[in-house]
């Protein structure tokens, strides 16, 4: 295969890893928290996992850790969509192993999930690995989707990892796929299995985070990717002057990926999710500030602009909310119905029978190109496939239907010319960034130090990632600690809480202070490529989202400095009054 002069490139970069993952290994102290409790349905959770609930939060320390170097058998799967870094992840797992005891090996299960139910691998070595490191793309083993659920799936699971002898396995998901590594674990030690089960916070979304979790990798290269894209269709959009773009960002149900990417770019627009939720603005209410937003700018000559949206967007406008749960269910519950119905006539005859009058009516509303999307099989979570639902299209639709009102009744005298835009696939395999390449190396690493330690059901977690890598601290994060119970497929299930847009949190906040300005005035940032090579504040900064909810560098060692010169005070004041 021909390789780019950056990917060579890149191959000679060399992570940063946290001090302590630095140290000699068996220096690697492990300290404990107390007993830890899940986010919600603590007792229900308690029951379900009656082996791993409750564990304690670790974190590496230096000390001692005398059985590190022991030799290892570690599978690993990349689970779900593709995220900037998962190379990184097994090849900081890889060199972890091979650092403890070169005999150690590493195995990949291949397509995702189901390479660990169907027992198909590949060994991980030298060449190979050297091949994929600090590059974008899940390529290495291929991901996939399938959960490890039914009784055959966990059975066929224990048996392919009897056989091949695992000492633990990894995950690299997002929520779902780390709820699955969680009842693996469970399973696992429920079947008197000595396996081990550890995952890595994966997702571009950004939605997998908590006080533990300070980011998901990938949200910091993918949010780069778009912002670098929306940057260059805002210049184009103030150069010609003529056209409003409108532009879906991928990330599934949470805006932290449209916020961020508002938060980098300054479009004209911005919508929330989170925030339409908390106001219940249905699709016309939504539609009329648009407009708004337009008109105005048509009063300054300004026929042009930029507005973001999130693709989970239509999750959260009530009427589609509701029509978006029934429907979930109904098509889990009376899935032999549905699926027997062969022409969309015929579904939408069902669905008015099946839905509530209102979500009838609100499915009604659809043009039909859009509600068939509405329709389209579900994941294997049971999630309606939003990146599949064309809002961006469905909002034109209506912007221009609202402003030809207005026009008529004379509120409206500009010219609206549209073009609609999804940014996803662009950004989830592109090279990661330095932070992200950094971070990856180091989770996988983190992970190795977790299996070498006996550690089963956790998450790997690095933090403290607005400092430099060498200040970062690594350990495990208990992954029941995070879990409470959803309504999934027609029944409760337990899953890993989703991070959604917090609307007391800064970055919202930053970006609330800064909308109506953005709205009418022209003040877009061009953000320009992701770079690898020059100074620090070009390519090794993290996302504002980071910065905003932990503090940037610069803050952090501005208040580091405050307090050494307090304590320095302070002690001298202490010694001068000991004289
Ligand atoms: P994960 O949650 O598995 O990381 O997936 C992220 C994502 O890119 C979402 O943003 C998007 O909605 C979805 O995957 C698209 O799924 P698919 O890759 O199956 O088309």
């Amino acid at each position: 295969m021909k390789i780019s002069a950056l990917q060579q490139n890149r191959y000679e970069y060399k992570p940063k890893l946290p001090k302590i993952l630095s140290e000699k290994l068996e220096t690697i102290g492990i300290v404990q928290s107390g007993a830890t409790k899940s986010v919600g349905d603590q007792e229900e959770l308690k029951k379900l996992f009656a082996n791993t609930y409750g564990k304690p939060v670790v974190t590496f320390t230096k000390g001692k850790n005398p059985g590190i170097k022991k030799q290892l058998r570690v599978g690993v799967i990349l689970s779900g969509g593709q995220a900037p870094g998962g190379h990184n992840v097994i090849a900081g797992l890889y060199d972890g192993i091979k650092k403890g005891n070169p005999a150690s090996k590493l195995f990949g299960f291949l397509g995702g999930p189901s390479g660990l139910i169907e027992g198909s691998y590949i060994e991980i070595k030298d060449k190979l690995i050297d091949g994929y490191r600090n590059t974008g793309g899940f390529d290495i083993i291929g991901s996939g989707r399938t959960k490890i659920e039914t009784d055959e799936q966990i059975a066929a699971s224990i048996n392919t990892a009897k056989k091949m002898k695992l000492d633990a396995i990894v995950i690299i998901g997002g929520d779902d796929s780390n709820t699955n590594a969680a009842l693996l674990a469970e399973h696992f030690l429920n079947a008197k299995m000595s396996t081990q089960v550890i995952g890595v916070p994966k997702t571009i979304d950004g939605d997998l985070k908590n006080s533990m979790i300070e980011t998901s990798f990938g949200f910091d290269t993918a949010t780069k990717t778009y912002s670098e894209l929306i940057g260059n269709i805002e210049r184009d959009a103030n150069s010609a002057k003529k056209y409003w773009h409108f532009i879906k960002l991928m990330g599934r149900s949470a805006s932290h990926i449209a916020l961020e990417c508002a938060l980098q770019t300054q479009p004209n627009i911005c919508l929330i999710s989170e925030e339409v939720e908390e106001k219940k603005m249905t699709l016309r209410q939504i539609t009329d500030y648009i407009c708004s937003v337009i008109a105005a700018r048509a009063e300054n000559k300004e026929n042009f602009g930029v507005i973001l949206i999130p693709e989970g967007l239509v999750e959260f406008v009530p009427e589609m909310k509701t029509l978006i749960a029934e429907l979930n269910d109904l098509m889990a519950v009376k899935a032999a119905d549905f699926n027997a119905l062969t022409s969309f006539e015929a579904q939408r005859q069902w669905l008015a029978q099946n839905l509530s009058k209102a979500s009838s009516e609100a499915f009604a509303t659809l043009p039909e190109e859009i509600a068939k999307q509405f329709l389209m099989d579900r994941d294997p979570h049971g999630n309606v496939q939003v990146s599949r639902i064309e809002t961006e299209k469905l909002l034109i639709s209506l912007v221009d239907s609202k402003l030809k009102s207005m026009a008529k009744a004379g509120t409206y005298k500009g010219k609206f010319s549209s073009y609609n835009h999804f940014f996803g696939y662009e950004g989830r395999c592109a090279f990661p960034s330095n932070f992200d390449a950094d971070y990856c190396y180091s989770l996988g690493f983190t992970a190795f130090v977790l299996i070498a330690s006996g550690f089963t059901g956790y998450l790997s977690s690095v933090r403290n990632l607005t400092s430099p890598a060498k200040e970062w601290t690594a350990g495990g994060v208990p992954l029941t600690m995070m879990m409470n119970m959803e309504q999934r497929h027609g029944s409760k299930k337990p899953v890993i809480k989703k991070a959604l847009v917090d609307l007391n949190g800064k970055p919202y906040k930053a970006f609330l202070k800064n909308r109506e300005t953005w709205e009418v005035k022209t003040s877009y940032v061009f953000p320009g490529a992701i770079q690898y090579a020059g100074p620090d504040e070009v390519c090794n900064q993290p996302t504002q989202t980071l910065m905003l909810e932990k503090g940037s560098p610069s803050a952090k060692s501005a208040k580091a400095a405050s307090k050494a010169k307090s304590q320095a005070k302070g002690a001298g004041k202490k010694a001068s009054g000991k004289k």
